[in-house]
């Protein structure tokens, strides 16, 4: 801490827009914020709020300032403003729902915004908390352009491959996927002919020293032109040390799961600073259930047909980034079962689907048969969260089939065409009741006009007879559809009604028994 007031103490005196100091001020205020907002109210207000809610604000408010931060500098103002920040949004960690409502003033000059963030965090059976705090956010392009610095005398800084996992690598604990296994943050630092490495540090997000599992901070005063570090072990689950209601201290993780920037910083003896940033993605939990609003889990199944349809879900947060992918499983609903339906897994399990994105186009379904989704989200490294709940059930479109034949018998002074048509519905694939079936036929001359035909499962011979204008002209389609009312027995029943698909004759004159296609849904 002596260390890094030190760092700002001299980035404030200095005062010369240089823009790693820039990066470094704005980073500092945020980190006294969090903290020193976090204590003040530790000692004020959240005498009764645990360490874990706590967590969760401090999470929560992390990676809402980064989000701001990430976004054009132009898009930071509220929706109503022409900006892309909502006047209030709503996230669910766990058990606890963050709702944060931000306001945006202008800053002191043209290049910084005030963010203020009102944060609540609230969970059932626990007393809801809140509290407000002031970010600036700065145009990183404006002061990065505006830096005083010249390529020829610049110190320079690179990450070690050979230690440093590559870009966009998941890294969890102490840990990271690659050869190596040991999360290791290596850089090499050198500082121009006649000039010194001051200071060499690693930072994270801009907002925190980078800290290995004994707690000591990544910053090295060198004092020699060339400074390299291959020994540093980040800890993803670094803590800071957050003030209690009783006076003591805390040690809070505060490294949020998601896309990371590390930040790998040296300034030389003239105090000019250079960075280099390396993104790594965080993953020490599982992700969010995927959910809107904490309790209820939506799956839509929409275009459906008898053997098809597409689930979609909420987007589950990982952190600060979207899961990255889900297991989508689906269960058919078995004749003769009229129990419960959880546990899930005691009804057939027919697919399972691991899509990237939040929907899945479900393929090899059966007709008129009931089905039950599940989904979870997993993380970069299959940390789960819970499966959804809840009942999203759907039904396939029951199937018709059939035939029909067109006659044109020769009756002086008409020429009609006579259309014979059979069809069948198929039946439920699950116990259901009250099944009844509407036959429709849709008038080739008149699209508007369509007719109850009959009832039953098989509607057998249907005759629909037309005289065309001319004896040439040629027989129009004629088509038919079924509409099915049903109760299904067991969970979530209830009255429910299906429609079949449409099938149409495509013959446009005499023509023996011919299978109707499948037709339209
Ligand atoms: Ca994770």
């Amino acid at each position: 801490m002596r260390k890094m007031i030190h760092t700002i103490g001299k980035a404030i005196r200095r005062d010369d827009g240089m823009s790693i100091l820039e990066i470094m001020i704005a980073a500092v205020i945020l980190f006294i914020i969090l903290t020193g907002v976090l204590g003040l109210v530790g000692t004020t207000t959240l005498m009764g709020v645990d360490a874990k809610q706590r967590n969760v604000m401090v999470n929560a408010l992390n990676a809402y300032v980064e989000k701001v931060q990430s976004l054009p500098f132009a898009s930071v103002a509220l929706t109503t403003g022409g900006g892309a920040l909502a006047s209030e949004e709503t996230t669910t960690v766990g058990e606890f729902t963050v709702t944060i409502r931000p306001t945006i003033a202008a800053g002191s000059n043209d290049s910084l915004k005030s963010l203020t963030v009102v944060i609540e965090v609230t969970a059932p059976g626990r007393r809801s908390t809140s509290f407000t705090t002031t970010v600036p956010i700065r145009d990183r392009a404006q002061f990065l352009t505006q830096a005083n610095r010249t390529p020829e005398t610049d110190p320079t800084i690179a990450f070690n491959d050979a230690y440093t996992p590559a870009q966009g690598a998941v890294v969890w604990g102490t840990s990271c996927t690659g050869a190596t296994g040991v999360l290791k943050i290596a850089a090499d630092a050198t500082a121009s002919d006649g000039r010194l490495v001051n200071a060499v540090s690693f930072w994270i997000d801009d907002s925190y020293y980078a800290k290995d599992s004994a707690d000591e901070i990544a910053s090295w005063s060198p004092a020699s032109q060339t400074f390299s570090v291959s020994d540093f072990v980040w800890n993803t689950l670094q803590t800071e040390e957050v003030l209690q209601g009783d006076g003591s201290y805390l040690a809070v993780p505060i490294i949020a799961d998601g896309m990371r920037s590390v930040v790998a910083r040296v300034e030389d003896d003239e105090q000019i600073a250079v960075f280099t940033v390396r993104q790594l993605l965080v993953d020490n939990y599982a992700p969010g259930i995927p959910t809107i609003d904490g309790t209820t889990t939506v799956i839509a199944a929409t275009s459906i047909t008898n053997t098809s349809a597409t689930l979609t879900w909420p987007v589950a947060n990982d952190g600060t980034t979207p899961a990255d992918h889900y297991e989508v499983r689906l269960f058919r609903h078995p004749l003769g079962d009229t129990g419960p339906m959880n546990p899930f897994e005691h009804w057939p399990e027919v697919s399972v689907g691991t899509p990237t994105e939040n929907s899945l186009a479900l393929t090899s379904l059966t007709a008129f048969s009931r089905y039950y989704p599940v989904v979870r989200a997993l993380s970069p490294r299959n940390l789960a969260s819970e499966y959804t709940t809840g009942a999203p059930l759907f039904v396939t479109r029951p199937l018709i089939t059939g035939t029909y034949k067109i006659e044109s018998p020769k009756v002086a002074g008409t020429d009609p065409y006579v259309f014979t048509s059979t069809l069948t519905c198929s039946v439920p694939t699950f116990p259901a009741s009250n099944i009844t079936y509407k036959w429709y036929r849709v008038d080739p001359t008149n699209p508007g006009g369509i007719e109850v035909v009959g009832t039953g499962q098989t509607l057998t011979a249907d005759v629909y007879s037309i005289q065309m204008p001319r004896s040439t002209d040629p027989a129009p389609p004629v088509k038919y559809y079924c509409r099915v009312t049903f109760t299904p027995l067991g969970v979530a029943g209830g009255p429910s009604v299906v429609l079949s698909n449409t099938v149409v004759t495509t013959a446009t004159g005499e023509v023996a028994t011919t299978a109707y296609g499948v037709g339209t849904w």
